[in-house]
C-alpha cells in the first residue's frame, strides 16, 4: 500500500469551562492538525497532533503545519508501513517528531482498515476491553481544586493529576493537601504535576511539607539536571513528562533509574511506532506510564486509548484525553467518551473512529 494522497485539516477546540490552566500557561482554545492520507487502494487512514498552546513544549499548531507542508510531497508514494514511512520521514526532516506523529498515526488507521484489525491488534494486542483515564485538575484556588478532586473521585476515576506551579508553592502545598483530604480513603491515586514550573528549592520543600500524601511528583522541575538533583532527595516517586523528547531520552531515562515512571505523550515521542518500542521498555524495566498526548480531538485519543490497551495493567497509569474539556465529536457516531473514568476500547478496523467532514471542515493544505 502506497500514499496517493495528504490531507491538513485544522479544527479549533474552544476549552470546555476554560481557561485549561497549568503553570506556564492558560488556555481559552487549542488548535488541532489532522492529517489524512489516502492510498492507492482508496482506504483513508487519519492522524492528529494538537500541541496545548505554544508554551507547554517545543511544539506549536503553526509549526505542525509547517513541517506536514514540508513532508507532504516526498510521502506520495511512500510505503504505509511504519519503518519505511519513519524513514522517508527522517530522510526529509529532522526532528519535529510531533508533527510526524500524525503521520504515523494516520499510517497505522489504514493498515488498520486494511488487514481488517484494531489499532491495538496491530500493536501486539489488547490486554483489555477498558482503559482507566485519569482527570487533569489545573492550577486553581486550593479549595475549589479539592471540591473537582472530590467530585471526579465520585465519578469513578481511578487517578488524579493536580496541576500545581507558576504561582506560590505554599499555594501548591495546600491544594495537595486539601485534595488528600478530599480523596483519602477513595483508593484514587494521585500525581502532581508542575509542568516543569517548579525550582529545585520548591520541588524539595512541597515533597517534605506532604511526606504523608502518597502521590508521584511529575515532571516538577525544568530539566533532566534538575530530576536528578531532587531525586535522591524528595520522598516522591518522580516521573518524566516533558523531558522525555524522544525514544532515546526515554530509554537512557529508564535504563538508568533516572525516574520512577513516566507521563508519555504519543505525539511527543513521534507516534505510535516509537511508543510501542517506549511501552516494552518500560515493560521491561517495570516502569509504571501513562498514555496520553498533550490534548486533542477523537483521533488522538482513539489511539492514546489503542496503546494503553495493550500496556500491561500494572505499568499502566492511565490513559489522558482532552474530551472532558471539548465539545462534541470529530465522529459523532463513535467517538471516544470517558465513562466513570474509563474509556472503551474502540473495536472497529484501525482507529475506529472516522471524522466527518462536515464537521472539521475542508482541507487547508493538500497533495
Ligand atoms: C494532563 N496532560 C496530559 C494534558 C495537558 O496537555 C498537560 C498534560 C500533562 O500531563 O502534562
Ligand atoms: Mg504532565
Amino acid at each position: 500500500m502506497k500514499i496517493s494522497e495528504f490531507h491538513v485539516y485544522q479544527v479549533d477546540l474552544p476549552v470546555r469551562g476554560g481557561p485549561y490552566r497549568m503553570s506556564n500557561s492558560e488556555l481559552f482554545s487549542v488548535r488541532s492538525t489532522l492529517v489524512k492520507l489516502v492510498a492507492d487502494n482508496g482506504l483513508a487512514g487519519w492522524g492528529e497532533t494538537c500541541p496545548v498552546g505554544p508554551t507547554y513544549a517545543e511544539s506549536h499548531p503553526a509549526g505542525a503545519r509547517a513541517a506536514l507542508g514540508l513532508l507532504g510531497e516526498g510521502l506520495i508514494g511512500s510505503s504505509v508501513q511504519p519503518i519505511p514511512l519513519h524513514r522517508r520521514m527522517d530522510s526529509m526532516l529532522y526532528g519535529h517528531r510531533y508533527a510526524k506523529a500524525a503521520v504515523d498515526i494516520a499510517a497505522h488507521d489504514l493498515l488498520g482498515r486494511h488487514f481488517g484489525v484494531s489499532v491495538a491488534d496491530l500493536l501486539g494486542g489488547a490486554l483489555s476491553d477498558h482503559v482507566p483515564s485519569y482527570y487533569s485538575l489545573i492550577v486553581d484556588d486550593p479549595d475549589e481544586t479539592a471540591r473537582v478532586a472530590a467530585e471526579k473521585a465520585a465519578e469513578g476515576f481511578p487517578r488524579l493529576q493536580i496541576k500545581i506551579g507558576g504561582r506560590a508553592v505554599e499555594e501548591d502545598i495546600a491544594a495537595v493537601r486539601l485534595v488528600w483530604e478530599a480523596v483519602r480513603g477513595t483508593g484514587v491515586r494521585l500525581a502532581v504535576d508542575a509542568n516543569r514550573g517548579l525550582n529545585t528549592r520548591d520541588a524539595i520543600r512541597l515533597s517534605r511539607q506532604c511526606q504523608d500524601v502518597p502521590f508521584v511528583l511529575e515532571q516538577p522541575c525544568n530539566t533532566i539536571d534538575d530530576l536528578r538533583v531532587i531525586r535522591p532527595i524528595v520522598g516522591h516517586g518522580i516521573y518524566m513528562d516533558e523531558n522525555s523528547v524522544d525514544l532515546n531520552t526515554a530509554v537512557v531515562a529508564a535504563g538508568t533509574g533516572l525516574v520512577d515512571g513516566f507521563g508519555m505523550k504519543l505525539t511527543r515521542i513521534g507516534g505510535l511506532h516509537p511508543m510501542r518500542a517506549f511501552r516494552d521498555v518500560c515493560a521491561a524495566r517495570l516502569l509504571p506510564h501513562t498514555c496520553d498526548d498533550s490534548w486533542g480531538g477523537d483521533i488522538i485519543a482513539a489511539a492514546c486509548t489503542h496503546i494503553g490497551a495493550t500496556v500491561s495493567p500494572r505499568q499502566l497509569d492511565g490513559v489522558w484525553i482532552a474530551a472532558p474539556y471539548i465539545d462534541g465529536h470529530y465522529d459523532p457516531t463513535n467517538g471516544i467518551h470517558i465513562i466513570a473514568g474509563h474509556i472503551k476500547v474502540p473495536t472497529g478496523a484501525g482507529l475506529g473512529v472516522t471524522p466527518d467532514e462536515a464537521v472539521i471542515g475542508a482541507p487547508v493544505a493538500s497533495v
